[in-house]
């Protein structure tokens, strides 16, 4: 996948429909009984001939719609072809299927084909038999795609895959919003970013990973909502949490981290903490900017027994800050860019400082629209 420079959206490359067999048979049925009428000439004195002509065409289209909806399967682009974030994605949804059914789409497009090459003549010169030829055609191209196609439901999920992903420009800088349920990555996003994502007081609110902007002048930066994770092995994550375990492991980004802070915090301190020790796992400890969340509500002795154990992890920095009350949330948003300048050796944070000295608002915020 060559992104030129542009943001990539999935939908545009896995332009597929979501079908089943059952949706598909019903259609081609249809479709075999739709009125065929064939134009009196001469060509067709012979009444039979007529007649078979007519099963013929009936059994075509019938033939032209499954290779037309097989064709679309068997054109997929292949998962290595996708960017790994995108193909990890669709493995996740299709249980590793999906170029299993790239496979078998194309497999029953070419028994279908070579079947309707004989079934073609024999119906043509079935004279009275055309129609139960015609018939039989139908039945076992159907039978075909039952028995060889039997990953066909995935397209479903495929499809799901294709139009809810955000479209990521793999050259603009990207900031990936990490933590466990609940610590307030959607809330955060949505005060610095264009993206509105729900919120609400329980997990797993955010189901998928999302894309918001930040545009300082010219300059879009990206921002990733994503899935809270918990604290297990990866084997026992569920697909939602995975998603979020995808774009860590595959994304070229620097990693907010938010811990909850709060008294009434949903998950413990230490379950955070081992969440951020599996984060660092994943994208190493440079690329991690830790951000204390709901300062205003927490007490004193948390906060400073987080600030230990962070420090005695080697997080030299933390942003404390409260996303409900839009607190510090740009301090967050300037240390990731900066951080994203010194690892990737970019100079966006330059850009800022121009931008936000011509038209810094009068709350200190950004423009993020
Ligand atoms: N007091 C306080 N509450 C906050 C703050 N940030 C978020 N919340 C609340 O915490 C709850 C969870 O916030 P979300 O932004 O949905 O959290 P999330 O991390 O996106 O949660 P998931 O999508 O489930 O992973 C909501 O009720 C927010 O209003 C904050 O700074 N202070
Ligand atoms: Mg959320």
């Amino acid at each position: 996948m060559d992104s030129g420079g542009r943001a990539i959206c999935l939908h545009d490359y896995l332009d597929v429909p979501a079908v089943s067999y059952d949706v598909l048979r019903k259609r081609v049925l249809e479709i075999y009984k739709e009125r065929v009428r064939i134009p009196k000439s001469s060509s067709f004195r012979d009444h039979s001939k007529r007649v078979a002509f007519r099963y013929m065409v009936k059994a075509e289209k019938a033939f032209q719609y499954i290779v037309t909806v097989l064709g679309r399967i068997a054109r997929l682009p292949p998962i290595d072809s996708l960017s790994p974030f995108y193909a990890e994605l669709l493995e996740l949804a299709t249980n590793n299927m999906y170029d299993k059914l790239r496979r078998e789409a194309s497999q029953a497009i070419k028994i279908i084909s070579n079947m309707w090459k004989e079934y073609r003549k024999r119906i043509l010169e079935g004279d009275i038999n055309a129609k139960r030829i015609s018939i039989e055609f139908v039945g076992r191209a159907l039978s075909v795609i039952r028995r060889k196609v039997k990953t066909l439901p995935i397209t479903k999920d495929i499809s799901y895959i294709a139009h809810s992903t955000p479209c990521i420009d793999f050259e603009k800088p990207l900031i990936i919003v990490s933590g466990m349920p609940q610590v307030g990555k959607s809330t955060f996003i949505s005060k610095v970013s264009t993206a509105k994502p729900k919120t609400s007081p329980y997990p797993f609110t955010t189901k998928n990973v999302i894309i918001g902007h930040i545009m300082l002048g010219d300059v879009v930066i990206q921002i990733m909502d994503t899935p809270g994770i918990l604290d297990r092995s990866f084997e026992e994550m569920n697909e939602i949490e995975r998603k979020a375990v995808a774009a860590l492991r595959h994304l070229k980004a620097v990693v907010i981290y938010i811990i909850d802070v709060s008294k009434d915090s949903y998950y413990t301190l230490e379950q955070q903490i081992r969440v951020l020790d599996g984060v660092k796992g994943l994208v190493g400890r440079d690329k991690i900017i830790i951000v204390l969340n709901k300062v205003d509500k927490t007490e004193k002795d948390v906060l400073e027994k987080v600030k230990n154990i962070i420090t005695n992890m080697g997080y030299d920095k933390h942003i404390e800050m409260s996303a409900l009350l839009g607190v510090n949330v740009w301090v967050a948003i300037v240390e990731a860019i900066s951080l994203y300048d010194k690892l990737f050796g970019t100079r966006y944070g330059e850009l800022i400082d121009l931008y936000s000295s011509s038209t810094i608002s009068n709350s200190g915020n950004f423009s993020s629209s």
